[in-house]
């Protein structure tokens, strides 16, 4: 080949090479997201929305299709999809999270937040911003940390009796989250922890597998469990945020145009996302009350809280410096 020759080649490449740029730019892209809840639901909903702020901005060329209601499955599952690249977002809660990213198990530790402000100022300030960022930085995590999301305080709720004190937990089975932290804190209250996904939950109750489970007023009702399991304690035990993740393979694949529509996107949802899951609370709330279930408010959680002190021996140590930068976040 001559030189010329050679250089007209290279020139070819090089505008091939720009030609697949711009094409890749312009593909039409329809990403799967994927949540436990139903639609309507907060979570399902601000992403939804999400998908419609991302169609808006890129003329319709991406866009999300949602799989609502464990389609995809058990948030294990999910997670595990969106780290192959058969699933972009993935919408899960902290705890099963903790196993990817060791550092968020701090958000899954018993009474780690005073209340649900503590844990918004928190996910909302540094701790949060730098949680994120770890997601996105662990090179075995594959997934990109885009933002936190509400999920109130969980309870505990059964088919036995009511739940005035941490005596009354003893010998009783509940369905934890697949996270030995929370098996190790229902163990510590007295209770026989299980761990299961979701998917598995209902009929596990319905069965007598475990005689309750625990979780925050919107989900006890979306999921169905409040006929089934009558007893609500405001236990508070724990303050766990959700989170929404997107699969690294695929943002590697994206141009950098569209990377940062989807951190900014993403990001907002945080927000929006909170106001939803606040009008929600309330509706569930109502409707718990409604059905006849017994919610009984804890006034005094110290003993509650003292119980699960073998939980944060075996723990806390690892996690000090951000549980310290937690208490100290107003
Ligand atoms: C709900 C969370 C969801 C979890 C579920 C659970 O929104 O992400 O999968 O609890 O207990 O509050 O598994």
């Amino acid at each position: 080949m001559t030189t010329r020759r050679m250089l007209m080649a290279a020139a070819g490449v090089l505008v091939a090479a720009a030609m697949t740029g711009s094409a890749a730019a312009q593909t039409k892209m329809v990403m799967k997201a994927a949540d436990v809840h139903p639609l309507g639901y907060p979570t399902v909903e601000a992403v939804v929305q999400m998908g419609k702020k991302l169609e808006a901005a890129t003329n319709g060329r991406l866009s999300i299709q949602m799989f609502p209601s464990m389609q995809l499955g058990g948030e294990k599952e999910m997670i595990e999809q969106a780290q192959i690249g058969a699933l972009q977002y993935a919408r899960v809660s902290v705890g099963p999270v903790g196993s990817v990213v060791d550092n968020l198990n701090v958000f899954n530790l018993p009474f780690v937040f005073r209340d649900t402000a503590h844990m918004r100022a928190v996910i909302d300030g540094p701790i949060g911003d730098r949680l994120l960022k770890e997601i996105t930085d662990n090179p075995k995590s594959g997934l990109i940390g885009l933002a936190w999301m509400d999920s109130g305080a969980r309870s505990f709720y059964n088919k036995q009796k009511d739940i005035k004190t941490v005596a009354d937990l003893k010998g009783l089975k509940f369905r934890m989250m697949g996270n030995p932290i929370f098996v190790d804190t229902a163990n510590a209250l007295g209770a026989n922890g299980v761990a299961m996904g979701m998917d598995q939950v209902m009929n596990a109750l319905q069965t007598g597998v475990v005689d309750g489970a625990e979780n925050n007023p919107p989900s006890y009702d979306s999921f169905g469990h409040v006929p089934v399991a009558k007893h609500y304690s405001l236990t508070e035990h724990l303050i766990i945020p959700e989170i929404l993740v997107f699969s690294k393979k695929a943002f590697d694949s994206m141009s950098k145009e569209d990377q940062a529509l989807i951190l900014k996107f993403g990001k907002e949802t945080q927000l929006e996302q909170r106001k939803l899951w606040d009008e929600r609370t309330k509706v569930a709330m109502d409707k718990i009350k409604a059905a006849g279930v017994n919610v009984i408010t804890i006034a005094d959680k110290k003993p509650f809280q003292d119980a699960v002190k073998p939980v944060w021996d075996k723990y806390g140590a690892k996690y000090a410096d951000l549980v310290k930068q937690i208490q100290d976040t107003k």
